[in-house]
């Protein structure tokens, strides 16, 4: 026995597609009651608007700070109307009721992102807007409540759809997704100010996602997921355009965000370079004279792995490359731009992903990462550490020569990357063997070696190429058998954190074998 909606509360500070929203509620009869700037906006399109302030008998005061929150408002949005009582108290108080709650919050998170000063961002601490969300999102059994300006659209159809009236579902529907709108603000605001505190390491944490894309499934089929943004606005897979293709998967996008997280690694103004990553490790990575030579040599590392993988690109896909690409079945291609060339040629290829980004994202720029255990959750500042050539210290008898120091940060720049624990063959800044996720140093030195000879033999090279090469491994070397078993593949120089109790034995290892060898003093775990 519910009867059309009466009377809606109206009150928004992102006044996208409110005239148009408004109009139509207006033209069904149903009475708008507004707060200050959003009456304004209605009236100056020509509707019939009722202040606020004229239904409280109180004007909007403290710059604002109170506006709405007076029983009034909150008892039309909160009294059950099937409860004698309830509606006996709105009667005595004259409070008439509210059937449709429609409020978007003071832009908080915007203004953190202009980095304004903390007494503009407290001053954008909305309270009026989220007392009146939850009071009307608790009591969806009668009043409806719109908190994005994507669901006008779905209000206006649901009315339709039910003589002017919304069902019980979709209430339940609006009032969750409030709640998710309230928490993820106040989640904002406490972000925002332990940051502002210097409490790195707050007593109480939330977190708060707003949802992009549901996926098909999970890393496996029977697990349901879905991608989240968390509002930072980070170049990569989550703000991507995806030109063709059909719908990433959840390994997709974790596989495509490892490859354009690494390859941003590599300042575009020193030369392309371009990752191909395979189950979020990469299988080969290089720079090169063009994007197409970059794209050519990370294939060359491994040509096996490659096939189906995740390829990104530190700069512009053009034709060459795109040509290139093509030739192998791969499943996503991620770059800032791409010519309209390459996307000529990739149109092609139907099943091909392609994302576009507008830029890189700042390999160091601050931010947290998140882990899920049971019971908890691990946080940690997002590893942002970059090796500048001043950082190194030369432990061996011998120096690197220049340009061996060249592929040590390179390659220690791609072992940030891989998978603990992470072994790097590289030379001429591209890896030719990578060894990852092996519970033991010395495997990881031995499959990046294999992979090196495997490749060697495909390509009918003469020697693999881990002759010459330089190494890096993520964490010190426990032991000096690593440190010989690369020493045997023909490596030449190696960059490593340093740090181990062994370390003497390590540089001993070194030196006999003619080695340079440089410590980082920072460590790269990945897991
Ligand atoms: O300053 S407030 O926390 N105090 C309030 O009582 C209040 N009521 C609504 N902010 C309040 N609002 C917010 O004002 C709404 O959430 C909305 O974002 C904004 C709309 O203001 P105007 O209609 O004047 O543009």
């Amino acid at each position: 026995d519910r009867v059309p909606m009466r009377r809606a509360l109206i009150s928004v500070s992102d006044k996208t597609g409110l005239v148009e929203f408004a109009r139509d509620l207006s033209a069904r009869g149903i009475e708008i009651l507004s707060t200050g700037g959003t009456a304004k906006s209605l009236r100056e399109a020509g509707l019939t608007v009722i202040d606020v302030a004229d239904v409280t008998g109180f004007p909007e005061m403290m710059d604002g700070r109170v506006k709405t929150l007076h029983p009034v408002v909150h008892g039309g949005l909160l009294a059950l109307r099937d409860n004698d009582e309830h509606m006996a108290a709105a009667a005595t108080h004259e409070i008439g009721m509210i059937d449709l709650l429609v409020v978007n919050l003071y832009p908080f998170e915007e203004t953190v992102a202009k980095g304004a000063d903390y007494d503009t961002c407290i001053e954008n601490i909305d309270i009026g807007g989220p007392a009146m969300i939850r009071a009307a999102s608790k009591n969806h059994a009668f009043v409806s409540v719109i908190t994005d300006v994507q669901d006008y659209a779905a209000l206006l159809a649901e009315l339709n759809a039910n003589d002017g009236d919304t069902t019980y579902s979709f209430r339940q529907k609006l009032a969750q997704t409030a709640y998710a709108r309230t928490a993820a603000y106040d989640a904002a605001v406490s972000t925002w100010m332990a940051k502002a505190i210097g409490e790195e390491t707050p007593r109480r944490r939330a977190f708060a996602g707003t949802l992009a894309q549901t996926l098909r499934y999970g890393e496996n089929p029977h697990q349901a997921a879905a991608f989240y943004t968390d509002g930072s606005n980070r170049a990569g897979v989550a703000t991507a355009k995806q030109w063709q293709g059909k719908e990433l998967s959840y390994n997709n996008i974790n596989d495509t965000d490892a490859a354009f997280e690494l390859v941003a690694e590599f300042d575009p103004a020193k030369g392309p370079a371009v990752a191909i990553i395979k189950h979020a490790n990469p299988c080969g990575v290089a720079t090169g004279a063009s994007a197409g030579e970059a794209y050519r040599r990370a294939f060359d590392c491994d040509r096996t792995s490659a096939f189906g993988g995740i390829i990104a690109l530190n700069t512009t896909l053009d034709a060459e490359t795109a040509r290139a690409i093509t030739e192998i079945f791969t499943e996503v291609v991620i770059a800032p731009d791409a010519t309209d060339e390459a996307r000529e040629i990739f149109a092609a290829k139907k099943n091909l992903r392609l994302l576009t980004t507008g830029g890189l994202p700042d390999p160091a720029a601050a931010g947290d990462t998140f882990r899920q255990v049971a019971g908890g959750f691990l946080v940690q500042g997002r590893d942002n550490g970059v090796i500048r050539p001043a950082d190194l210290k030369v432990v061996t008898k011998r120096q690197p020569t220049e340009a061996e120091l060249k592929d040590l940060l390179f390659a220690w720049t791609v072992a940030k990357h891989v998978k603990s624990n992470a072994i790097v063959y590289a030379k001429d800044l591209a890896t030719v063997g990578i060894g990852a996720g092996q519970m033991s140093r010395i495997d990881s030195t031995r499959i990046g070696q294999r992979k090196a000879q495997d490749m060697a033999e495909a390509l009918g090279l003469a020697q693999p190429l881990t002759q010459g090469a330089v190494v890096a491994s993520d964490a010190f070397f426990p032991f000096a058998d690593g440190v010989i078993a690369l020493a045997d593949a023909g490596a030449l120089a190696v960059i490593q954190p340093g740090g181990s109790m062994r370390d003497d034995e390590v540089i001993a290892a070194a030196d006999e074998r003619g080695l340079a060898m440089v410590f980082t003093g920072q460590r790269h775990f990945r897991h």
